[in-house]
Formats: structure tokens, sequence, C-alpha cells
């Protein structure tokens, strides 16, 4: 089915009174025609629920559907197949209404939400206490205000993880080490400022393509939180090489379009909210103590694990210092200035 052909399919059979033209019309199925009540909706993720992202969304939908009697349905439709696999267009799905909610990776917007490369920032977090001061404080308001602003209502924080860079062919330890090297990453144009700052050769692609692309080694590395290394399995694709540098962590968002949120009640919109706040506090905590196991058993499976002394990490900052310098002026030197305040306060 083509994606307005399963748009149009799945938005008519959800919700009858919003449904548009004829064929909308010959779609709808006696059984919503009865029950004009009942109401799903669909929410997107890039991840499914092997990972703690689509985990997440299914929380979301688990306790939605317990708090609201069946009335109102979560659908989770993951590896953004709402976008054929095309996951930096998530957002604008969702803007236009293709999609009603979401459970998205700041890395995936940020090519339409500018303030989100502020999570991308090299080192700019340490450590989960600094991730929480910047999403639960001052800069997590500024942000969600950048989003509302572009036609997306923002409800809760969950957590993709600190992304740890992998490659098939020498272990990472100095900037040096990167030279030359193939590394896949998000089509956000932030990482390719990174990687070729530490001398890599990045290559942007989707995370449909990433997998047979590390199989063929058309690329030498990637870089993913540890769930996502260990779900997927990425030590059998030849990644025997795995540096802990935490340069950065993505924060999943919980978000709707703006339509279909207007189109709730009060009552409704509170349950959503309150539900995804539940979700996102669960899985980012659930994300994080499952950290320690996931180590264990990717070394496990003989992943060379290298971990890096305070020098080494700051042979890294130094060499990506001119990521601030072009990204700072577009994330909004205030934001970025609020967030380093409350991640120095975090210490
Ligand atoms: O594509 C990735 O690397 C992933 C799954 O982590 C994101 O969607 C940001």
């Amino acid at each position: 089915m083509t994606l307005l052909a399963e748009h149009i399919t799945a938005t008519t059979r959800r919700r009858p009174f919003l449904a548009t033209g004829l064929l909308g019309l010959a779609l709808m199925t006696p059984l919503m025609a009865n029950n004009a009540q009942a109401r799903e909706l669909s929410v997107s993720t890039v991840l499914s629920d092997a990972f703690p992202w689509g985990q997440a969304a299914e929380k979301w939908a688990e306790l939605v559907k317990e708090r609201s009697g069946g009335e109102l349905t979560l659908r989770v439709y993951p590896n953004a197949q709402l976008v054929a696999g095309d996951q930096t267009k998530e957002f604008s799905a969702m803007r236009q209404g293709l999609i009603d909610l979401a459970v998205g990776s700041t890395i995936n917007w940020s090519p339409q939400v500018p303030e989100l490369n502020l999570f991308s920032l090299p080192f700019l977090m340490p450590d989960h206490a600094a991730i929480d001061a910047l999403t639960q404080g001052e800069s997590g308001k500024q942000v969600f205000a950048a989003i509302e602003s572009k036609g997306i209502v923002p409800l809760a924080w969950g957590e993709n993880g600190f992304r740890e860079v992998s490659n098939s062919s020498r272990p990472i330890e100095a900037p040096e080490d990167l030279k030359g090297l193939k590394i896949r990453v998000v089509g956000s144009p932030l990482f390719q400022d990174t990687f070729t700052a530490l001398g890599a050769n990045p290559t942007q692609m989707s995370w449909a393509d990433a997998k047979p692309a590390l199989t063929t080694g058309a690329v030498d590395g990637q870089e993913n939180p540890l769930s996502v290394f260990d779900v997927a399995r990425i030590d059998q694709v030849g990644q025997a090489h795995l540096t802990l540098w935490h340069y950065m962590a993505d924060p999943l968002i919980f978000a709707a379009n703006q339509r279909v949120w207007k189109s709730l009640n009060e009552e409704e919109r509170t349950l959503l909210t309150e539900t995804a706040k539940e979700a996102g506090a669960w899985e980012t905590a659930m994300s994080r103590e499952g950290n320690a196991q996931r180590l264990t058993d990717i070394e496990s499976r003989g992943v060379n694990v290298i971990t890096l002394d305070e020098d080494a990490m700051q042979a890294f900052r130094d060499a990506t210092q001119s990521v601030y310098a072009n990204w700072t002026p577009k994330i909004g030197e205030a934001l970025v200035e609020t967030a380093r305040t409350e991640v120095a306060a975090s210490r």
C-alpha cells in the first residue's frame, strides 16, 4: 500500500467523524460507525518494542487503554513505517497530519527544529544528571516551546541513550583512530560536522539501511546507544570495537499533531499528557538500569569495549570545538548558554 493509501485507510477506520470524501466513507467499518466514541490514534516510532524506545510507546498505549476504559487507544507503528523508513521525515509527517502522535528522537526531528541540535552537541552532557538537568530544566522548556512553535504539541521526555561509537577495524582511543573510517550517521547535518571534525568519513543513512551497510562493509562503523547495539546484535555484523565515549545522548519526545490535540477534550489531553510522562519516566529509568547488564553481554560476545580516561576524553572534546562554532548560532546562543549553566549546576 502506498503511504497515502495506508494513511487514508488508517485515518478513516479510526476517526470516522474526521473522514473526508467518499473514499473515507466507503472505508468506514460498521463497527466504528456504531461506536463513534471509540477513537484510535497512530503513534510513530523508529525502533520496535524489542528496544526501550518501542517499549516506551507500548507502555504509553497500555496506560491510555487502561485509563480511558478503552475509549481511546493508541496503535504503535514502529520502524518508521508511516514515513516509509525515512526517519528524518517523521516530524514533518506528524505536522502534516499523516501521523497523530509520535515518540521520536531529538536527532530525527532536528532537521525541522534547529533547537533540538542542542542535545547533539558533542560532549555537552557528561552523565545522566546532565541530561536530566536539561530536559527537566529551563533548556527543556525552551526546546518544547520551539517544537510548539512548529505546530507540534510536545508532552513528555524519554531517552534513547548515550551513543557510543563502534567499528570493524580498530580500537578508537583517540581522534586519530577515526581518521578515514566510514561511519554511518543519521541524516542530520550536525553529525556530518562532528565526524568530519574528527577526521572520519561520515555517511548519512536511515537506520533501516544501516545494518545492511555494516554487513556488506559499505561502512566501517556506527554510533548508537548500548541498548541498540545489544538488541540489534551489531556485534554480528563485524562491529568488533566499541568505544564508550558518551559523546551525546538523544532524548525521546512524546508529542502530538496540533489538530489532533485540539480535537481532544480536556480530560483526554490530561490523560495523554500524564500517561506520556509516566511512560517516559518508566522507560528512561529502565533503559539506564539495563546498561550494566547490556555491557556485560556485549563483552561476553567478544566485543572489545574501550573506556577512555580524562585526557583521552579531552582530546575528543578539543577536536570537536568547531561543531560548537558552527551550530551555536543555529541552535540559539541563549539556549546553548542556558544549557551550559544547567549542566554546570548539575555537577
Ligand atoms: O537511526 C538511529 O541511529 C537511531 C535508531 O538511533 C535513531 O533513530 C536516532
